[in-house]
């Protein structure tokens, strides 16, 4: 198995994302981005392939959003599939198609795809009981339960999982169980399901990927292998739902494929809708290599689920790579669709028009490919400022400049070489071989970085020949150094294309040069002497600390804004009787003086009016308010609480303050006037 075979073409799929929310970073990082990236560099490379995307509309999430909107299903998808794709094409990620699973290609297909497993008897039906809600007239999804998780005893945990404690649960797990559709408690009702018996291919899947496919990522490698080595159990492939595609069998009314059965199947529809008459060349011609790019959540489907359907229908190839990338952080917290704490794509786009190519640069630089990895605004700010502008766009910049003003923009003809020169040659030569080896092997993080080699190259190579020095004593020598120069200025337009595909574009028409190829990278001639070049613009700009952070900022009210809302009153304390309550003498104060309390930066101290001849206390509350702003308010204090000493001012009493959900103190205070001195009781 998996002898290296010689492949005539590559299909290349993105992880359909789910039409119930926008595209962000973690999701571009992860699958898209260096998705395209290798998709473009086969295309340079003039390979024949085909870049399949589309979004993926079923499942309950659609459902769950479409009733907290109160619109349909449908609303929900077609809003989000337009917003998705509008965001990708803007982004430069050249899919050749963009499908949706609710198109009727795709309703056939999949459920053709089921009724061929079907027919050969490969499920297995089985009854068991799942959670009914009486009320609503309808089996409930995992999330749709909601409950006591049986493990931390909160309140509110999900069907499938509490996310206050991280447990993965089943719904009859849950104590008190209620139905978020009605509110009412559930019942359990039995219900039928058609089976993967994933556990039947468990052998053949050990062949095919612990021994066959050991080149896979360690990651994927070995979450398949934890998967394997766990024993594989059969997998409803069925759902109680109304919102999917029918299970296209007798006896199956109200339920529909299970959204991972119908999504990866999304693939082949999309082909087929893309290229009616030779998808089957593309999806079951062993010639052809199919590559899946994928987040890690999801490569149990890709790597076992999908393949044992494939197998099972036996006609289809089987997937040669899945290049999965691990997640992506932002600002050192989980990037989360609903706490709606990302960077969405959508947004990006309107906040920073025309520079699509730095994002996609600094998520390449900081690729979560072997492991978990962080995104900031500093970093970004700091990538675009010091490697885009001060390394790429400055050695551009440069050599277009010195041409335009020695040379009117006129490639100017190479004289003899010398051996410094030879030296840059064969060091940007070598990077040409660097960067393919690095891109063969899905290596996006250090290819780019390579590619940045050449830019640094170049740099050097002009810093140290100096012909803004030379001009004055030897012209022809700088005709020599510019034309290699500008040669090195083509090769990057070259090797950057499949990352920044926007600045190379831009770059080739400066240098009035047609589409790039692949083959031209690491050539000294591409640029002819004579060849007039176009007026030099900057490729990239600096960005200023205010722009990173306004964005931090508005992570941060973010949090802030999940934390206000994810907060619950403490539990109600112990009871006291009446007489408990007596023994504390509460009155009114009239604040007449407040201070800050030297060297410590908690304290105030107050002069209140307490219609007894007054009095000092000392209060914590100095980060929640200036002291002027509480001169003239009326508090409410503790009088007969033991004197504390606080240095050496004796606080005679506390000024009673509430505790808010944010964290800010906040003094109580009256609606009437009341005189100082009054009891509160
Ligand atoms: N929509 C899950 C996801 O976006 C899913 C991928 C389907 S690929 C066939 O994480
Ligand atoms: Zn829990």
């Amino acid at each position: 198995m998996n002898t290296k075979k010689d492949f005539k073409r590559t299909l290349v799929t993105a992880a359909l994302p789910y039409a119930n929310g926008g595209v962000h970073i973690g999701h571009l990082s992860g699958v898209y981005v260096p998705a395209d990236i290798y998709v473009r560099y086969l295309r340079l490379k003039g390979e024949e392939v085909l870049f399949i995307c589309g979004s993926d509309e079923h499942g309950v999430p659609v459902t769950m959003r479409a009733r907290k909107e109160g619109c349909t299903p449908q609303d929900v998808v077609d809003r989000y599939n337009r917003l998705i794709k509008e965001s990708f094409e803007q982004f430069g990620i050249s899919f050749d198609t963009y499908g949706r699973t609710t198109s009727p290609t795709h309703h056939r297909v999949a459920a053709e795809f089921f009724h061929t497993l079907y027919d050969k008897g490969v499920f297995l039906e089985k009854e068991s009981e799942q959670y009914y809600d009486e009320e609503a007239k309808t089996f409930l999804a995992d999330r749709y339960i909601v409950g006591e998780c049986p493990r931390c005893h909160h309140e509110g945990a999900y069907g499938d999982q509490c996310e206050h404690c991280g447990s993965a649960l089943s719904p009859t797990e849950l104590i008190n169980p209620h139905s978020t559709v009605s509110g009412s408690t559930p019942v359990l009702r039995k219900t039928k399901h058609w089976y993967l018996p994933l556990d039947k291919y468990q052998e053949w899947l050990e062949e095919w990927i612990l021994q066959g496919h050991k080149e896979w990522r360690s990651n994927v490698y070995g979450q398949c292998k934890s998967w394997l080595d766990g024993g594989l159990l059969p997998r409803a492939v069925s759902r109680d739902l109304d919102w999917g595609i029918p299970v296209p069998v007798e006896g199956a009314e109200g339920k529909v494929l299970y959204v991972w059965f119908d999504a990866p199947i999304g693939y082949i529809s999309n082909t087929i809708d893309l290229r009616p008459d030779d998808w089957q060349t593309w999806w079951k011609d062993e010639s052809t290599r199919l590559v899946h790019f994928i987040g890690k959540d999801n490569i149990v489907f890709h790597c076992i689920v999908f393949p044992v359907m494939l197998k099972a229908e036996g006609s289809y190839i089987l997937p040669d790579q899945v290049p999965a990338n691990e997640f992506l952080n932002l600002e050192d917290n989980k990037i989360s669709t609903s706490k709606n704490y990302a960077v969405w794509l959508h947004d990006y786009l309107k906040d920073f028009p025309g520079k699509e190519d730095v994002l996609r640069y600094v998520l390449t630089a900081n690729a979560p490919e072997t492991k978990d990895n962080n995104f900031t605004w500093k970093d970004f700010q700091a990538r675009n400022n010091n490697e885009l502008v001060a390394v790429y766009g400055n050695f551009v910049n440069r050599a277009l400049q010195l041409t335009k003003k020695y040379y009117d923009g006129v490639v100017p003809s190479v004289g003899e070489l010398t051996d410094y020169d030879q030296q840059t040659i064969s060091e940007f030569r070598d990077v040409k071989s660097k960067v393919e080896q690095l891109l063969n092997t899905f290596h996006f993080r250090d290819a780019q970085k390579e590619a940045m080699e050449l830019a640094r190259i170049g740099n050097k190579y002009l810093a140290e020949s100096e012909p803004w020095k030379v001009i004055k004593t030897d012209p022809d020598r700088v005709r020599t150094i510019l034309n290699l120069s500008l040669q090195l200025v083509a090769n990057l337009s070259i090797a950057f294309e499949p990352f920044l595909p926007f600045s190379s574009k831009r770059l080739r028409d400066m240098l009035q040069l047609p589409a790039c190829v692949w083959a031209d990278l690491g050539r000294t001639d591409i640029l002819k002497a004579g060849h007039q070049l176009a007026a030099p613009e900057l490729l990239f700009e600096k960005i200023d600390d205010e722009v990173v952070d306004t964005q931090v900022q508005k992570l941060a009210d973010m949090v802030k804004a999940n934390e206000l809302a994810a907060w619950k009153p403490e539990p109600i304390a112990e009871t006291v009787n009446i007489d408990d309550f007596a023994k504390l003498d509460i009155r009114v104060g009239l604040v007449k003086d407040c201070i800050k309390v030297p060297k410590k930066d908690k304290l105030l101290q107050f002069t209140i009016d307490d219609g007894l001849g007054g009095r000092a206390i000392v209060s914590g509350i100095a980060q929640h308010y200036q002291p002027q702003e509480l001169i003239g308010k009326e508090v409410l204090f503790i009088a007969n609480l033991a004197p504390r000493k606080f240095g050496n001012v004796v606080s005679q009493g506390m000024i009673l303050s509430a505790l808010n959900a944010d964290g800010k103190l906040s003094v109580t205070g009256l609606d009437r006037e009341v005189k100082p001195g009054c009891k509160v009781q």
